[in-house]
């Protein structure tokens, strides 16, 4: 029996059924490294061949109005697709396609009240952890500039906010100076350095909401979760070809998008690694990030928005950080641990590559001026 036993199959299996599919369910086993959604990847047979899908429980402690995210993950990857269509290329790019009901939802319930949706799992091409090249770095930047420029005309409402304030770095810093008086796990007299790091960049960490709140840098559609692990490399070309964990798409800062990356894709080392001085921002890495987003978003990027590249970096670093220590001290209820002292591991990491950053600003604020 496939990892999770029985009953775990035949939960996988009533579930996926109530989608659109054809063919006969093989298995399923958990999959990809996501901190809070729970991820499926489920076996079909269809007439001798073999599928993939993807089924994933939306968490509803993280996501309050799943329907919402859900609403938006529609609206965006329809207009991708059209976008695609429109190229008339022959291309692998791809965007996620929602398996939909036969009442032609994108989403069911199951008996728990839990939101599931499902979709086509894309062949030949896989997400990483860590980069291991500049090439990479730069086809990542521009992917995700790229998706950034599909979204600038999409029709309608304003996307929803599926977790409002979510890049509002003071905001965070708000939550965990809250986490701080409230001490729930006692946790705080291990972690004051860390504190006192953050706390003293308190000033810093606004500077992108002020620039949106003075009106020199546009709210637009952005990812803001853009790890390089969430989009999709080609095996073959090496190219970024799918941009994948929608769930945070909505409107936000383009350079919310652009600082993740710094964050996620510039250091040789995992979110959670230990020794720290494994952890630190390679140049070439940034460079080459600088480079793939302005061969795509260069296209939109207002004067005030290249000038915060660097800054951006820094910033959501800082911010994931705080996010980290204060779900340490709030006892580990939001992302999802394997060891005990895990979000204070996540946390220092994080900080770290933050004073790499820091030392790095001349350089970085360098690259602008060519
Ligand atoms: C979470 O679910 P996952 O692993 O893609 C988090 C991001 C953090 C990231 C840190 C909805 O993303 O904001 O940057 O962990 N997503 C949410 O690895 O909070
Ligand atoms: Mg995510």
């Amino acid at each position: 029996m496939a990892r999770g036993g029985a009953s775990l199959q035949q939960k996988l299996k009533k579930l996926i059924y109530k989608f659109n599919i054809y063919g006969d369910f093989v298995v399923g086993t958990p999959f990809g490294n996501g901190h809070v959604n729970d991820t499926f990847l489920l076996t079909f047979d269809q007439g001798g061949v073999r599928l993939n899908y993807v089924l994933q429980h939306i968490n509803s402690e993280v996501f309050k109005e799943p329907v919402k995210v859900m609403e938006n993950i529609d609206r965006v990857t329809e207009r991708i697709l059209r976008k695609i269509y429109k190229s008339h290329t022959e291309t692998r790019k791809r965007t996620i396609r929602l398996l939909r009901t036969s009442d032609n939802k994108p989403y069911v319930f199951d008996d728990n009240g839990n939101c599931w949706r499902a979709y086509i799992y894309i062949e030949r091409a896989r997400a990483y952890d860590v980069l291991e090249t500049p090439e990479q770095a730069f086809g990542i930047a521009k992917a995700f500039g790229e998706f950034q420029q599909q979204l600038i005309d999409l029709p309608g409402d304003r996307l929803n906010d599926t977790i409002p304030d979510f890049h509002n770095t003071p905001k965070r810093i708000q939550q965990l100076e809250e986490a701080i008086a409230a001490d729930v796990t006692g946790r705080v007299k291990n972690v004051q350095k860390e504190i006192d790091f953050i706390l003293s960049r308190k000033d810093d960490a606004g500077e992108l909401i002020r620039l949106n709140q003075s009106g020199d840098i546009p709210e637009r559609i952005t990812h803001n979760d853009t790890k390089c692990n969430n989009i999709l490399i080609d095996d073959l070309s090496g190219e970024g070809i799918c941009v994948i964990d929608l769930d945070t798409v909505m409107p936000g800062l383009s350079l919310y998008d652009f600082g993740d990356m710094v964050r996620a894709c510039t250091s040789p080392a995992e979110e959670d690694e230990t020794d720290l001085d494994k952890v630190y921002m390679r140049f070439d890495m940034y460079e080459a990030l600088f480079s793939g987003f302005c061969e795509s978003a260069g296209a939109f990027m207002t004067a005030a928005e290249r000038e915060n590249l660097a800054n951006a970096g820094k910033i959501i670093t800082l911010e994931i950080g705080t996010r980290f220590l204060t779900d340490y001290l709030s006892g580990d209820k939001y992302f999802k641990i394997k060891r005990a002292h895990h979000n204070l591991e996540r946390c220092r990491a994080q900080l770290k590559l933050v004073s790499s950053i820091e030392e790095q600003m001349n350089d970085m604020m360098n690259l602008l001026l060519n």
